[in-house]
Formats: C-alpha cells, structure tokens, sequence
C-alpha cells in the first residue's frame, strides 16, 4: 500500500480503540483526518464521545464528520488523545509540528491520560533531527530569538506558507530548526523552552504511551 493507505490503517485503527463516554483529544495532521472520519462513523452507530480539536483544520473534519466537539472551559482532563508525528524514535520521543498545529497538539497531548501516536512506517528512524524541528515563537522579537537558538546549534529558517509567513492558530511565528542529530531530546527541549520568545517546540519527550505504526504486512503497536 502506498503511504496513505497506511495513514488510513492506523488511523482507523486507533477510530476503534475510543470507548463510550470518553473525552477524546483529537491531533492534527494527514494521518488524523482517517481517524476523525472514522470516529465520526462510530459517533453515527451511537459512541458517544466529545473532543477537542488541535486545530481550526481539525475542527472543521470534526464538524464534517459529526464529532461532537468541546474545550478546556468545560473539560480539564482527557482521556485519550490521538495525534500523527513526523518522526518517532526507538524510545517514542517524537518530532511534531510539519503541520503547524504542535503548540495546542502538545497541550491537548498533556491533558490526556493516554497519548496515542498514529504513523506510517516512513516516521519510524533511530534518532530524531532529520526532520525540521517547528519552534513556534512569537513575531515581536522572532529574529533576536531565531540568533539565540543559532547558540544552540539549530539552523531556523521562518516558516513560509504560499509566498507569505506562516501564522499558526495562536498568531505566532514558527521556525523550522534543523539541528543535526538529536541525541537528547529532553535536554534540548528544556533549552529551547528556557528561550526568551520561545512559545513551544515540536519535542515531544516522553509524551507518547504508545505508537500504532502501518506497515506494508500490516498494523502493529508499539509501547513504552
Ligand atoms: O504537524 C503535526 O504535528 C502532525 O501531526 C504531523 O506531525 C503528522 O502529520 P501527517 O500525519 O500529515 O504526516
């Protein structure tokens, strides 16, 4: 099968492990599209769940599916939340954030009592760094703060979006910082966090309880 196919296993595949009477965090990405389609269809046959949604984009597939929706005025805790990522490494620390959303991604992931990562093999790698790292930052003062992660060793580049800069949900900048290997996550998560202007990081250290990954052969798990 081909990359989607996959993103539509696991995403279905994760559809079906949400119970009656769960508060559902719902992530953002290509890969969660599947699994709020398919968790809408479940909501058709009678589960009865609400969620909150990490993006405007997210929401709107929620709404188009009849995922019911609510938000943290209502609901402190969730009880599982569902989201993709852009790479996984053998200890299921994550690099998120290629769609943007990784700042209210990383709070609902927080909120949730159960994190649960939806992949495709292809994010699947030894060490994390190939991919981008998404810094959200704020704009007044984005280029002292893009010299300051210069220090840590990251390359940033301001994030793009049809010629114009990319403003995420929560009007902010993000850089995309390559660093070369990363080797300790959690260090440089907590550097990066320290940063004036920093608003948050694709990092997600130790955050991840368990990671369904499609393959070719078929769906398997993986836990911590
Ligand atoms: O931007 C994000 O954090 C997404 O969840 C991303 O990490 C995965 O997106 P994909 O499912 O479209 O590959």
């Amino acid at each position: 099968q081909n990359a989607d196919e996959l993103k539509k296993l696991v995403g279905e595949e994760a559809a079906n492990l949400v119970k009656d009477g769960m508060k559902v965090g719902l992530g953002s990405g290509s890969t969660v599209y599947w699994m709020v389609k398919r968790l809408g269809e479940r909501v058709q046959e009678g589960l009865d769940i609400t969620a909150i949604p990490t993006s405007n984009t997210t929401a709107k597939w929620a709404e188009e599916f009849g995922v019911p929706l609510t938000d943290f005025s209502k609901v402190q805790q969730l009880d599982i939340a569902i989201d993709g990522a852009d790479e996984v490494d053998e200890n299921l620390q994550l690099i998120k954030g290629g769609g943007g959303a990784l700042l209210r991604e990383k709070v609902v992931a927080a909120a949730a009592k159960e994190f649960i990562v939806i992949v495709d093999e292809s994010k699947l790698v030894t060490h994390l760094g190939a991919f981008p790292l998404a810094v959200e930052v704020t704009p007044f003062g984005w280029e002292r703060t893009s010299t300051t992660i210069e220090k840590l060793g990251g390359r940033p580049a301001l994030r793009h979006k049809d010629e114009e800069v990319f403003i995420t949900d929560n009007d902010n900048y993000i850089l995309d910082c390559s660093f070369d290997e990363i080797l300790e996550p959690e260090a440089l998560q907590k550097d990066l966090k320290m940063l004036v202007g920093v608003v948050e990081t694709g990092l997600f250290a130790g955050m991840a309880d368990k990671v369904i990954v499609g393959r070719a052969d078929g769906v398997f798990s993986i836990t911590k």
